[in-house]
C-alpha cells in the first residue's frame, strides 16, 4: 500500500464564528472570522482540485474548535478511529464525525470505530503520526496511555512508538511527513528532545531521514498524492528545500488558525478506499 497516496478526506465545510473563542495555549491577536473563513476554502478548494474527494461536516457554533478535524479520528488506508479529545470543550466534536462516517460507510468501504473508555481514555489526532512504517504517538496533556493503547488495539498490525511531548500542543506541532521514513522537523529544543526519544525508542529509529526547519509551525505541511501545502510566512525555510521543491507546491496563509495553535494538517483527515 502506497500510505501516502489518498482518494478521500474528511474536512469541516465551514468556520465557526465562535472560532475567535477557539482554544489557544499563548495570548494572541483575536482571530479575524473573516480571513479565517477565506483561508479555509482555499485550502478546501485545492483538496477539491487536486482530485480529493471531501467528506464534509457542518461546523458548529457550540464547538468553537470544530475545524481542526484531525483531532476528531485517526485515519490509515480505510480504517478510521474515532477519537476521544483531551480537551474537554472538544470532547463532543466526535459526535458530528461519528455520524458522517457512519452514513458514508454505508456507500464506501470504510471501517470505523471509537475510544471506548471515554471516561479514562484520551487521544488527539494531533499526537499521531504514521511514518509509513509505525506510529509514533506524544503523550500530551491532550493524549494519555490508555487512548493509546485503545489506538494500538485498532492498528494492531503496525508497531507503535510512544513519545512525551512535555510542551506545546501536539506531537505535529512540531514535526509531520514529507514521505515515507522522511520527517520535517523543527530545530527548537523541545522537538530536539522528541527526536531523540525517535532516535532511542523507535527500531526504525536510525533509518528515519530527519530534514530540520527553524520554527516548530514551519515543520507541519500538508502531503497528499504527490501535493505539497506549505504556509506561505515560512517560505524562505521551505524554498532551500530540495525534496520540497521537486513535485507541485501550494503555498497558503494559515494566520488565523495558527493564532489558536492551528497548524496546516489540523483541518483535515486523509484516509483511503481501494
Ligand atoms: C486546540 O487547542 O485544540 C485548537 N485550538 C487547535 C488544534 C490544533 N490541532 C492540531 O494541531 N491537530
Amino acid at each position: 500500500m502506497d500510505y501516502f497516496q489518498y482518494t478521500h478526506a474528511l474536512v469541516c465545510e465551514d468556520v465557526p464564528k465562535s472560532i475567535t473563542n477557539g482554544l489557544s495555549l499563548d495570548e494572541h491577536e483575536p482571530v479575524d472570522f473573516e480571513m479565517a473563513k477565506k483561508q479555509h476554502q482555499v485550502y478546501l478548494q485545492y483538496l477539491e482540485n487536486s482530485g480529493i474527494k471531501l467528506i464534509k461536516i457542518s461546523s458548529n457554533e457550540n464547538h468553537p474548535d470544530c475545524v481542526f478535524v484531525e483531532d476528531t479520528c485517526i485515519a490509515l488506508g480505510n480504517k478510521i478511529f474515532i477519537t476521544n479529545p483531551g480537551a474537554e470543550s472538544r470532547r463532543n466534536e466526535v459526535l458530528a464525525v461519528k455520524s458522517k462516517l457512519e452514513q458514508v460507510s454505508k456507500e464506501i468501504n470504510i471501517f470505523v470505530s471509537s475510544v471506548k473508555d471515554t471516561n479514562d481514555s484520551f487521544i488527539e489526532g494531533g499526537d499521531c503520526m504514521f511514518t509509513g512504517k509505525e506510529f509514533i504517538i506524544g503523550t500530551s496533556t491532550r493524549t494519555n496511555q490508555q487512548g493509546i493503547e485503545e489506538l494500538k488495539n485498532f492498528f494492531s498490525e503496525y508497531p507503535f512508538t510512544i513519545c512525551n511531548v512535555s510542551q506545546g500542543l501536539h506531537l505535529k506541532s512540531f514535526m509531520s511527513m514529507i514521505s515515507p521514513g522522511v520527517i520535517l522537523i523543527s530545530q527548537t529544543k523541545e522537538a530536539k528532545l522528541i527526536k531523540e526519544q525517535i532516535i532511542t525508542r523507535s527500531k526504525f529509529g536510525h533509518s528515519y531521514n530527519f530534514v530540520a526547519v527553524d520554527q516548530n509551525c514551519a515543520a507541519n505541511i500538508l502531503v497528499f498524492n504527490k501535493h505539497f501545502i506549505t504556509c506561505l510566512e515560512y517560505e524562505h525555510e521551505y524554498s532551500k528545500l530540495e525534496i520540497l521543491n521537486k513535485d507541485k507546491r501550494f503555498r497558503v496563509e494559515n494566520s488565523e488558525f495558527k493564532k489558536i495553535d492551528g497548524c496546516l494538517t489540523c483541518r483535515s483527515v486523509f484516509f483511503t478506499i481501494s
